[in-house]
């Protein structure tokens, strides 16, 4: 499958692209930022936020599917935060219908519902509640997911991500841990489930002392392996532990992450 990765100079980009062309799969990257040193995959640098541009990307790659990863990862104002995740969407999204393209990963966020108080089971009927203009923008673009699976037909996964690092490094990633092999698989796990229609699922690994709901991802076939349990004894205890622990959103839902709309 020819998949075209979005951001993919990024984080979760540079290691999605090295998973999945590992799998088998050929992958073409586009970004705002040139490739990355090493990097030998097609690439293409535009900003996705362009749609004329991107409408150039698919006329010239022919995907057959989109990992859309690119976007700010943290909060700004609301303008800022509207074009960096949904205009990027919904530019590709109209790429993909005009190009016959019929899957979108969607690398959304725990931030869209980051605001839920941190009790239960964070399941994938938790109402929207974004904790920040960043989380507002990733339920925007949860929303144009929907809508796009609804009137266009399109397959669209949307992934709520938790902490996507090489190992967890506070006692709220001991929950919220995504580690790089697993990312790979629940991408993988998101293009390749059949007939999906809308779907969300939460993007953290089998965290021992998670709690969000691991169902939804394996209905898609995502098995995550990793445990961040393993490296509980590594971590240093911090001060902010307990405010973190508060919201599903962590240090998000705190004055330090305000911005003026
Ligand atoms: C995210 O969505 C952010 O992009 C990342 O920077 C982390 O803050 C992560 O969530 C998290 O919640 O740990």
């Amino acid at each position: 499958m020819r998949v075209l990765v979005t951001g993919a100079a990024g984080a979760i980009g540079q290691v999605v692209t090295v998973g999945l062309t590992d799998r088998g799969h050929d992958v073409v990257g586009l970004d705002r930022l040139p490739p990355p040193e090493g990097s030998t995959v097609p690439w293409h640098t535009v900003d996705s936020a362009d749609a004329d541009a991107v409408a150039s990307v698919f006329a010239e790659a022919s995907p057959h599917a989109v990992v859309h990863l690119a976007g700010h990862p943290g909060e700004a104002n609301l303008p800022d935060s509207l074009t960096s995740h949904v205009v990027t969407t919904a530019a590709l999204l109209d790429a993909m219908v005009e190009h016959g393209v019929r899957r979108m990963v969607y690398a959304s966020s725990n931030h869209a519902v980051g605001h839920t108080p941190r009790t239960g089971l964070l399941t994938e009927d938790t109402r929207p509640r974004p904790d920040t203009f960043y989380g507002v923008g990733k339920v925007a673009a949860e929303a144009l997911l929907s809508l796009y699976a609804d009137r266009r037909g399109l397959d669209t996964v949307a992934c709520r991500i938790g902490s996507f690092l090489p190992q967890p490094e506070t006692r709220r990633h001991l929950s919220t841990w995504l580690s790089h092999d697993d990312g790979v698989r629940m991408v993988e796990a998101a293009l390749t489930a059949p007939a999906p229609g809308y779907a969300v699922l939460y993007g953290v690994s089998a965290n021992s002392r998670g709690w969000w709901d691991l169902e939804p991802g394996r209905r898609l076939g995502y098995q995550p392996q990793d445990d961040a349990e393993e490296f509980a004894d590594r971590i240093v205890a911090r001060v902010e532990d307990d405010t973190e622990a508060a919201y599903v959103g962590g240090s998000f839902v705190t004055a330090a992450y305000e911005r003026p709309a």
